[in-house]
C-alpha cells in the first residue's frame, strides 16, 4: 500500500456555532472527508453557548448515527477552552446573526466581544500550529479581533472567509458562458466579505480563454460585480433564510486548499496585510493566493488597473471604519 493511503494520525477540529445552520451542513462535510482528506481521521470539537446546548445535543446524536469511519471522536461544550484544546483546525462560524433592525455597526459591535474571548482561548489551548477560519460576520474585522487577542499565534494562521464570494462569481461566468464551474479559473476577491468586495476577473479563464476576452466589460463591471456582491441579500429574499450549505461548502473549499494545497489555482483568502498592495498593516483583507504544503503565498505582484485600484481602495476605508469601531479590543 502507498504511503498515501495510509492513514494519518488524528486531528482536532472546532467548530464553533455548531448547532447552527452552516454548522448542520459543514460538520457532516467535514467528517466525511471532504476537508481534511480521505486518510485523515478527525476529532470533532463543538463549541455553542448555553442556549444552543441541547441543539448541539441533538446535532451530535444525528453525527453518531451517520456513523463516519473517519471521525474518532466528539465533544460538544460551551467552554471555549476545552473547544479549543489542542486544534489543529478551527472554524470560527458561531456569532449573532444580524437582524433588521441592525446595520453593519451594530453587528461590528455585538459580536467583537465574542472573537475578543475567543482569541484568547485559542492562544491559550490551540496547537501553535492552529489554522483558523472566520465565518462569522463581519468575519473579516471578527478575524482581526481573534488575531490580535493570540499573540503566541502568528498572525497569518487567522484567516476569513471569501471563498463563498469567490465560489458566487465562479457560479455566475458559468452561467453566463453556459459551461461547467470546473472550467472557471482564477477569478478572486479583493477586500472585505461585505458589499464593497471585488470579484476580479482579469486574471480568470473561461475554458482557457481569458475572461476578458469572452465577456465584455459592461458586465463584467455591472450586474456580475452586483449580483455577487449581493447575492447573500438575495438568497434570504428567495429561501427566507442566510446562505448555509453553500457558505458551508465555501469553508470547506477554503479549508481544505489551505490543508492540502490549491494545486497552483488563485483563491481567495482574507487574512491580516502585511502591507500587501497597499493595504494597512493588520488590516484583514481578502487577497489572490496559492496554498502549498499547508502555507498560504499571497501572490504581491499582480498588475492592477484604475477601476481594482479604486475597488481595493474603497474596501480599505470600509475595513478601517471597522477596525476603529473595534480599537478597544484590539488590545493596542
Ligand atoms: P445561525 O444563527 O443558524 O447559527 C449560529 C450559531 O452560533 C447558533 O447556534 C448560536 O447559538 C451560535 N453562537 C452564537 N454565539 C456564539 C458563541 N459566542 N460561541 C459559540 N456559538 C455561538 O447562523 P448561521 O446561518 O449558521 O451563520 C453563522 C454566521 O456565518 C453568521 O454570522 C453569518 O452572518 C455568517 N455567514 C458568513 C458568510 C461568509 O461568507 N463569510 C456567509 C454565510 C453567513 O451569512
Amino acid at each position: 500500500m502507498g504511503e498515501d493511503n495510509r492513514m494519518k494520525d488524528t486531528i482536532r477540529v472546532a467548530v464553533t456555532g455548531a448547532a447552527g445552520n452552516i454548522g448542520y451542513a459543514l460538520l457532516w462535510r467535514i467528517a466525511s472527508g471532504d476537508c481534511f482528506g480521505a486518510n485523515q481521521p478527525v476529532t470533532l470539537q463543538l463549541l455553542e453557548i448555553p442556549s444552543g446546548m441541547q441543539r448541539l445535543e441533538g446535532v451530535i446524536m444525528e453525527l453518531k448515527d451517520s456513523a463516519f469511519p473517519l471521525v474518532d471522536g466528539i465533544v460538544g461544550t460551551d467552554d471555549p477552552a476545552i473547544a479549543f484544546k489542542d486544534t489543529d483546525a478551527i472554524f470560527l462560524v458561531g456569532s449573532r446573526p444580524r437582524s433588521k433592525d441592525m446595520d453593519r455597526a451594530d453587528l461590528v459591535a455585538a459580536n467583537g466581544p465574542i472573537f475578543v474571548g475567543q482569541g484568547q482561548a485559542i492562544d491559550a489551548a490551540a496547537s501553535p500550529n492552529v489554522k483558523v477560519i472566520t465565518v462569522g460576520n463581519p468575519c473579516n474585522t471578527n478575524a482581526l479581533i481573534a488575531c490580535a487577542n493570540a499573540p503566541s499565534i502568528p498572525s497569518r494562521q487567522f484567516t476569513a472567509m471569501t471563498r463563498l464570494d469567490q465560489n458566487r462569481a465562479v457560479g455566475q461566468m458559468a452561467e453566463r458562458a453556459g459551461i461547467p464551474a470546473s472550467k472557471i479559473q482564477d477569478v478572486f476577491i479583493w477586500g472585505n466579505h461585505s458589499n464593497t468586495m471585488y470579484p476580479d476577473p482579469r486574471f480568470a479563464t473561461v475554458d482557457g480563454q481569458k475572461a476578458t476576452d469572452v465577456f465584455d466589460l459592461g458586465w463584467l463591471q455591472g450586474d456580475f460585480l452586483g449580483t455577487v456582491a449581493t447575492r447573500g441579500k438575495a438568497i434570504i429574499e428567495a429561501r427566507g433564510a442566510s446562505s448555509a450549505a453553500s457558505a458551508a461548502s465555501a469553508a470547506v473549499d477554503h479549508m481544505r486548499d489551505w490543508w492540502q494545497g490549491s494545486n497552483g489555482r488563485i483563491v481567495s483568502m482574507a487574512l491580516p496585510s502585511e502591507g500587501w498592495y497597499g493595504v494597512p498593516e493588520g488590516l484583514v483583507f481578502s487577497f489572490p493566493c496559492r496554498c502549498e504544503n499547508g502555507e498560504i503565498e499571497v501572490l504581491d505582484n499582480l498588475a492592477v488597473d484604475a477601476f481594482a485600484q479604486s475597488k481595493i481602495d474603497e474596501n480599505i476605508a470600509a475595513l478601517m471604519e471597522e477596525r476603529a469601531a473595534v480599537s478597544e479590543l484590539l488590545g493596542d
